[in-house]
């Protein structure tokens, strides 16, 4: 993969505890992520390019929570995951954070989600990824982490939105699916926004 470095820059996402094998809201094959990105960082730092991990970070109590269940009407509820703090929101320990050049957190907020690593799920709440990414003079992103059908799906799209180029690692993703069959439907609503999967 020829990769102009001087523009791109590499987001991992999610690579953390809980979603994979043995976390409380376990991706499967979710580890598998790890090799992948670090080789792709690997070849970032050695370029000088930057690497952006994010993490879901959400409090106790927060409103994805089924255990909380004050969920607004047709969001999805999920087991209490990425509890700010705990080993479950640690990154992946195999993940090779030296590359690694800014660590967003998303999800801090008791009442909003935040699934996309660019804007909460309200659609307006920034990040700041994305003044970020522009402030380094960066137009294509490739992408890789968990879940492929949730944080990786809108990220994917938000960042083709902000008009990044954008490559979608298929190694380097797992997918959560569900509901059943949300994996495949998030791979080609990403192919016919624009997402290259490479
Ligand atoms: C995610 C569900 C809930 C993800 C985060 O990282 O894809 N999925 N929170
Ligand atoms: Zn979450």
């Amino acid at each position: 993969m020829d990769i102009n470095f001087e523009k791109s820059a590499l987001l991992e996402i999610d690579v953390q505890n809980d979603f994979c094998p043995g976390g409380a809201l376990a991706v499967a094959g979710g580890d598998e992520v790890v090799a992948p990105l670090n080789e792709m960082a690997r070849r970032f730092a050695a370029a000088g390019a930057p690497v952006a991990a994010t993490q879901d970070w959400h409090p106790a109590g927060h409103c994805s929570f089924a255990s909380a269940s004050a969920g607004k009407e047709g969001e999805v509820l999920w087991p209490d995951h990425c509890v700010q703090g705990t080993a479950g929101a640690d990154f992946h320990p195999g993940l090779d954070t030296r590359p690694v050049t800014l660590i967003v957190r998303k999800g801090f907020r008791p009442s909003i989600d935040s699934y996309s690593a660019f804007f909460e799920n309200d659609r307006k709440t920034t990040t700041g990824l994305a003044a970020y990414l522009s402030g380094l003079g960066v137009d294509t992103v490739y992408l890789g982490g968990l879940a492929t059908d949730y944080c990786v799906f809108f990220s994917a799209m938000d960042a083709v939105k902000l008009k990044f180029t954008v490559y979608l690692l298929g190694d380097a993703v797992r997918g959560v699916n569900y509901p059943e069959g949300s994996v495949e439907k998030a791979l080609r609503e990403m192919e016919s926004a624009g997402v290259i999967v490479v």
